[in-house]
């Protein structure tokens, strides 16, 4: 009998921790702080990383908490100016590839701590203060509370809650529903907005080229959308294909007629 388990016995359906996570964090909170906003030049990137492995190590990984991640969110604490936040639902990439040109606006990973996570995989373990790089529980597999998808949950929710001003969202009008109750955009986002402070919420319904256009700002999904931002004393505002990302989408494919024509 192994006195724990043996050394490769992968106890959960998820890959495990990402290798060298520790120093990928050290090396994004540096690369952040340092190149990328270097008006946060004196955050502590030490603290930053010991605050991060604090906040799952020696824990059980199914019943990972908000109040983990507490002392790793006020380290990396950080404002984002009024009318600048970008939030996406099922359109990472673009919504990325759009704030990489617009340099003003930030979705969460444009944010420090969004930055250092984005991609990455952490678990520990309850009887061990060690890493776990075999396997880590998924939300579909495992648990809910795994301390990834609760650091997701966790800063999503303080982004949407930090947000004024003019908000905006790109959605994916090539899903069968752009608008997804189920997604930490429709979960978490939009009922942590404080209507106090965001005064109008805009979405991008953006198709993609050459794909079907399922969904757009009239079809129910988005209807849904509006409601519940109107409930909440938010204003709903909505375009299809919203140029300046449109245009984005179209350096890939610049023959397609949506991209000779006025699109
Ligand atoms: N947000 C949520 N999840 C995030 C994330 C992020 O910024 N960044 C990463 N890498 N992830 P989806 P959604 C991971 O279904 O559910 C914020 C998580 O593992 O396309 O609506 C962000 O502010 C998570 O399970 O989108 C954004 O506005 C998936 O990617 C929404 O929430 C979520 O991918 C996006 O979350």
């Amino acid at each position: 009998m192994w006195p724990r388990s043996p050394p490769n016995h992968k106890e959960w359906q998820g890959s495990g921790t990402t290798a060298h996570f520790g120093d990928i964090v050290l090396g994004r909170c540096y690369t952040y702080t340092q190149i990328v906003r270097p008006e946060l030049r004196d955050k502590d990137c030490q603290k930053i990383q010991e605050a991060f492995l604090k906040s799952f190590l020696s824990k059980d990984p199914c019943d990972a908490t908000e109040q983990d991640y507490q002392p790793l969110i006020e380290l990396a604490n950080q404002t984002i100016p009024c009318n600048k936040t970008v939030f996406w639902s099922k359109t990472k990439e673009l919504a990325h590839q759009y704030t990489r040109v617009q340099q003003a606006l930030f979705t969460l990973e444009n944010t420090l701590l969004g930055y250092i996570a984005d991609d990455l995989s952490w678990c520990g373990d309850s009887g061990s203060s060690e890493i776990n790089y075999q396997s880590c529980p998924t939300r579909r597999d495992n648990c809910s509370s795994n301390p990834v998808s609760v650091f997701w949950n966790t800063v999503s929710k303080r982004f949407a809650e930090d947000a004024c001003g003019v908000v905006h969202v790109v959605l994916n009008g090539s899903l069968n529903e752009a608008f997804d109750r189920r997604s930490t955009f429709g979960r978490v986002e939009i009922h942590n907005l404080h209507p106090k402070k965001v005064r109008t919420l805009q979405a991008w319904v953006m198709h993609d080229i050459g794909g079907v256009r399922s969904d757009s700002c009239s079809s129910s999904s988005i209807r849904d959308l509006k409601s519940i931002i109107s409930e909440r004393n938010i204003t709903f505002t909505c375009q299809n294909n919203y140029r300046p990302v449109r245009f984005l989408q179209c350096v890939k494919n610049p023959e397609h007629p949506s991209c000779t024509s006025g699109i």
